[in-house]
């Protein structure tokens, strides 16, 4: 079967879930026509709420998703898990794993799973995560949740394609405070420290609580310099706070069965994940949009870079970049030279007339 990216893009919008399967291989694969696919989804967007779920492996970034998945499916609401999780249990679109909380999603029309590979970049893959989003909030999906690693400068990018982030910490990964890279606390909404069932939680929390004192002090107690003085900045109103100020709240969850729906933190994750909700889109969404226009920015710029270098590498001449390269080497050219005169070349082949 052909598809052509009109009548997939009319499918994925009819709610077709093997037409949605297949739109996010397109965009997998960078399929030729997954462009046009995109474009045509785009303006049936906007309307997902986009949830990060990102820590170290192990922390039950997996089992969160999926209990979150089962309380928001309780709420009457649908949901799209996208696993970009080398690691996770949520492949091929299957749900793997013996854990009966899995398990409990399976069958379930208002829940879809898909996990994306890792193949090529991770820049790409960061590209690959935000088209994936967008098929899915095209698809009508009231929330989609995407389990990402959290651990360099590129998971944090992938992380930025959410609306709400949440970064999941659990006792007992090593050092509890080293386990926390700085960038990832950085891009937190909120901060779930999962496995609250095991011993040492206590400590996760402790250090969690005092990194962020440090990157978000409590208002109440923040000095600001006046003049010269450092004096106590007044406690805020209830509105400025809403307004202005998100300190990342800290919940404490168990992912698996070992407690109770009344005692799981699934449902205080969740409102705390409504609240940065509400946050955002408060004052009719000022921040939300100031917020989106930043990455929309950023998803610009990147792609245009991308899209910039493709086009200089096929109009350079072949084997111009590896004659830049010896002459680097044998230090007939400083590299600063060679990309003068790399771009030189690709400028002189882009025009017909070599002029
Ligand atoms: N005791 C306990 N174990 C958990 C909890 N959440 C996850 N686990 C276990 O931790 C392991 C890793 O979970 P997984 O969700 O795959 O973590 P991920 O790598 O971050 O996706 C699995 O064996 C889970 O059963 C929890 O709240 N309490
Ligand atoms: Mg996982």
């Amino acid at each position: 079967v052909t598809d052509s990216a009109p009548s997939l893009a009319a499918a994925v919008l009819s709610g077709s879930r093997r037409a949605l399967a297949r739109a996010l291989t397109w965009v997998e694969n960078e399929h030729p026509d997954s462009a046009a696919l995109l474009s045509t989804l785009y303006p049936h967007g906007g309307r997902a709420w986009v949830v990060g779920i990102t820590g170290a492996p192990g922390t039950g970034k997996s089992s969160l998703v999926t209990a979150l998945a089962l309380r928001l499916r309780q709420q009457g609401e649908t949901v799209a898990i996208l696993a970009v999780d080398p690691t996770s249990p949520f492949t091929g679109g299957a749900i793997l794993g013996d854990r009966i909380r899995m398990r409990d999603l399976s069958g379930d029309s208002g829940v879809f799973i898909r996990s994306m590979a890792t193949r090529g970049s991770l820049g790409g893959l960061a590209r690959t995560t935000r088209d994936a989003i967008r098929v899915l909030d095209a698809a009508g999906f009231d929330r989609v949740l995407v389990e990402t690693v959290g651990a360099g400068q590129s998971e944090v990018d992938i992380a930025r394609a959410a609306q709400t982030t949440v970064v999941v910490e659990a006792p007992g990964l090593g050092d509890d405070v080293q386990a926390i890279k700085a960038g990832i606390l950085e891009i937190a909404d909120v901060l779930a420290v999962n496995k609250a069932d095991r011993a040492g939680a206590e400590n996760t929390v402790r250090a969690l609580r005092a990194m962020l004192e440090l990157g978000h002090p409590t208002q109440r107690n923040r000095m600001v310099n006046h003049h010269g003085q450092r004096m106590s900045a007044e406690a805020p109103t209830q509105d400025d706070h809403e307004a202005e100020l998100w300190v990342p709240p800290l919940v404490r969850t168990v992912a698996t069965r070992e407690a109770t729906p009344e005692n799981d933190g699934i449902g205080d994750l969740l409102d705390a994940i409504d609240r940065h909700r509400a946050h955002l889109t408060h004052a009719d969404g000022d921040k939300l949009r100031q917020r989106q226009r930043g990455r929309i920015e950023g998803e610009l710029l990147d792609r245009l870079s991308h899209a910039l270098m493709a086009r200089l590498l096929a109009a350079l001449p072949a084997g111009t970049l590896e004659a830049a390269i010896d002459d680097v080497q044998s230090r007939q050219r400083s590299p600063h030279h060679a990309v003068q005169s790399l771009l030189d070349s690709a400028g002189k082949a882009a025009q017909p007339n070599g002029v």
